[in-house]
């Protein structure tokens, strides 16, 4: 019988790689958006998969839909994406941040063990969990330390399904993904955004690039890889969590240093320094060690720092200068 997947927030960058994956491996894939975000599925049609998937309307913080839907897609794997995903913006819209990502993840949790406790289940957990973590690199036992709602919110859906495992028997796993990217991206996320204004910049459109914390430093690897990493996390015989990351770290100034360089300009010429982009707190610096992938489920990045700004660069350009 063909393999049916419900993968909510179908229309984001890892919704849009995973769709496609799963097509490829012989899925049915049946796609949540919210509703009234039909038209955010840009994504899907770029990868020319918008035909080949079923949407139909998720709301995190409706739970008489979230248990209609179960029982009508009934799905065998369900892949947990949509989220507040903005870290920046959950300073600002705390409860909404945390009733859709902490809540909505344990409504359909709940949703699961009341209609099918059988289907599989893939959380989305983020690096932003560890925080100001003084530990590096961070692996699946180093001790979280979030620093904004969003992170907050992750940790308690993070941890909410962790337990759902323990208390509910449920096939509850939890990926816990440090940054990755790709020409996918939202351009709310900085590396995006840069890649993006160095395109129009380099094309004449644009002059200057606002930023904010240029110190951070993140590990970024690259989105259609960590896809795999959540499929292979749900046929494991054996329900766990995982960290997914490079095991490499890089600031966001020298993001946009290789960025501009990628196109022959100097970045000090075009990078201007806003503080309104700080956030009230940051997090400094994230390393993960993804050694556990590796050795469980054979998973390691291909993707080095250098090619994900290459491939994002040369596709914003194509964009914008066709
Ligand atoms: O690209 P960012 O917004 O990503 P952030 O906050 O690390 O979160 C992303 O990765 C997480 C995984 O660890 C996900 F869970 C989360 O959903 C999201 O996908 O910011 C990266 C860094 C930050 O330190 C930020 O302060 O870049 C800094 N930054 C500097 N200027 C900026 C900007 N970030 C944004 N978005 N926009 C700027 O202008």
């Amino acid at each position: 019988m063909q393999r049916r997947a419900l993968i909510t927030g179908i229309n984001s960058q890892d919704g849009a790689y995973l769709a496609r994956l799963l097509l490829e491996k012989g899925y049915e894939v049946v796609g949540g958006v919210r509703v009234g975000s039909q038209g955010s599925l840009w994504r899907l049609a770029e990868l020319g998969i918008a035909d080949r998937v079923r949407i139909v309307p998720v709301e995190l913080l409706e739970m008489t839909n979230l248990l209609r839907t179960l029982e009508r897609v009934q799905p065998g794997e369900v892949y947990h994406l949509a989220a507040q995903s903005i870290v920046g913006i959950s300073f600002e819209h705390p409860v909404y941040t945390c009733d859709v990502t902490a809540l909505g993840t344990l409504r359909l949790l709940e949703a699961i063990r009341t209609i099918n406790p059988k289907i599989r289940f893939y959380q989305a957990s983020s690096s932003e969990m560890f925080g100001n973590s003084e530990e590096a690199p961070q692996n699946e036992v180093t001790p979280f330390r979030p620093r904004s709602p969003y992170a907050f919110a992750k940790l308690f859906a993070h941890f909410a399904t962790v337990n759902y495992r323990e208390a509910s028997g449920l096939f509850a796993v939890s990926g816990i993904c440090f940054n990755h990217e790709s020409p996918l991206r939202g351009e709310e996320f900085v590396t995006r955004k840069i890649t993006m204004a160095v395109a129009r910049i380099k094309a004449g459109l644009e002059s200057e690039l606002a930023l904010g914390n240029l110190e951070a430093r993140r590990d970024w690897g690259y989105a259609p890889e960590y896809v795999e990493a959540m499929y292979r996390m749900l046929q494991q015989e054996r329900p766990d969590d995982y960290v997914i990351a490079t095991g490499e770290t890089h600031s966001v100034q020298e993001f946009v240093e290789s960025a501009f360089a990628e196109v022959g300009l100097d970045w000090r010429n075009h990078v201007r320094i806003d503080p309104a982009l700080l956030r009230p707190t940051d997090v400094h610096r994230l390393m993960g060690d993804a050694t556990k992938a590796r050795e469980r489920l054979g998973w390691s990045p291909t993707v080095r720092f250098r090619d994900l700004v290459r491939i994002m660069v040369t596709a914003d350009l194509k964009r914008v200068v066709g």
